[in-house]
């Protein structure tokens, strides 16, 4: 089954995405996703100008052939760009296999190993009180497992805090938005937003929290074990993760589980962080780490060490890749972050993927279920976007 042809597409409908679509000798054709916010271009030209010329003339049925062939011939191995390029490949490739033999991916995985993927859902207000709103939207739409993030009082903006109610889109247009940051002020107002909510909704809702990669590790030490008493699902990215032993002094001091890993792009950079147990979930994605074929090495790993996978999903990963993550999540046992696309997003990619009852499922069409309209995608050209940066009261740059 020779590939003949492969083209990136790229389009904007309310935010940037770009997809790859590989075409087979008999017609068949895949999808992949390989938006990587806000230096989409990169991805889109490291596609076009380097891989696609070598796909021509491939057998599509040898998806780990090809991604040993893209991964280990570039020489320049990882990276964002080059692994979402992969992924992309790689993601096209299973979508095409399933069309072929005329199953839905997750059966070529394994089959179904439960009967849904348990989602959550993003909740955030201006503060406490709108944090709080937020929460119980979500929990009157079925949700189980919400994140919830608050701006903070003493701050004017902060990560986390959306600007529409339902959907949450950080990436600006032209220019990146500026964020301030103070680490104090954020230690001293999270555990009273989690003490809060708990008194609100009880013990059995799932709450979970993002520090996006903001804090010291002994601040998020202290955090963790501050938030202890409201026994979050995870608190996720408390420091940036360059550094996987700095996890080690995180762990000595709080039992709060933590989760790591959206911007990680191989089972490389979460190696040590799952074997010396010091997470409890890996976030990696089918988008950024390698496609639906690297993520389950990562989802092995874990596996062995009792680390769960709860893979990134926000808006800027394509109803594409969501397709692909839940057919890869169905096969094993995790959580997985779904944020809403927009109305205009969903009719450029129709999908066969659904929400019930804090749930979702791939749904039962051959290959990944999802499409892209081409036509309708091109009424909506790229339009340069970068997300936020963040400096100190100061004026330090920070991490955003
Ligand atoms: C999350 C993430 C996102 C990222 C975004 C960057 O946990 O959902 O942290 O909100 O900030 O994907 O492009
Ligand atoms: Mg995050």
């Amino acid at each position: 089954m020779k590939i003949v042809d492969a083209k990136v597409i790229v389009c904007s409908p309310g935010r940037n995405f770009v997809t790859l679509k590989i075409v087979t000798e008999d017609g068949i054709y895949g999808l992949g996703d390989a938006t990587l916010n806000g230096r989409e271009l990169a991805v889109a030209s490291y596609l076009s100008d380097h891989v696609i010329p070598l796909l021509i003339g491939r057998d599509a049925r040898r998806i780990e052939d090809i991604w040993q062939y893209l991964y280990k011939g570039a020489y320049w191995r990882r990276g964002p760009v080059t692994m979402s390029a992969i992924s992309a490949v790689d993601t096209a490739l299973w979508d095409i296999k399933g069309k072929a033999l005329n199953a839905p991916v997750y059966q070529l995985l394994g089959g179904a190993s439960r009967d849904g993927v348990l989602v959550y859902g993003h909740a955030s207000g201006q503060d406490i009180e709108e944090a709080v709103k937020a929460v119980s939207d979500y929990v009157r739409l079925g949700y189980k497992a919400i994140r919830a993030q608050s701006g903070i009082p003493g701050l004017p903006s902060t990560y986390g805090v959306g600007r529409g109610k339902m959907y949450y889109e950080p990436a600006e247009k032209d220019a990146p938005l500026e964020n301030v940051w103070n680490s104090e002020l954020y230690l001293n107002f999270v555990p009273q937003l989690f003490e809060r909510l708990r008194k609100e909704f009880g013990p059995d809702l799932h709450l979970l929290h993002d520090a996006h990669h903001r804090l010291t590790p002994i601040e998020a030490a202290r955090l963790g074990k501050e938030l202890e008493p409201y026994h979050l699902f995870w608190l996720e990215d408390p420091v940036p993760a360059e550094l996987q032993e700095s996890f080690r002094l995180i762990r000595q001091h709080t039992t709060t589980p933590l989760a790591v890993g959206e911007v990680f792009n191989s089972i490389y950079d979460c190696q040590q962080l799952i074997q010396e147990q010091l997470i409890d979930y890996i976030r990696t994605t089918v988008v950024h780490a390698g496609g639906i074929s690297h993520l389950r090495k990562i989802a092995g790993l874990a596996e062995l060490y009792l680390v769960r996978t709860g893979s990134h999903g926000a808006t800027d990963l394509s109803p594409v890749y969501m397709a692909a993550a839940l057919h890869f999540d169905l096969s094993v046992h995790n959580i997985q972050e779904y944020m809403r696309h927009t109305e205009e997003t969903d009719r450029v990619f129709p999908h066969a993927y659904s929400f019930s009852e804090g749930m979702m499922h791939p749904g039962d069409a051959p290959g990944l279920g999802v499409d892209i309209e081409e036509t309708l995608a091109s009424k909506y050209p790229y339009r340069r976007a970068y997300l936020p940066i963040n400096r100190k009261l100061d004026g330090t740059m920070h991490n955003w």
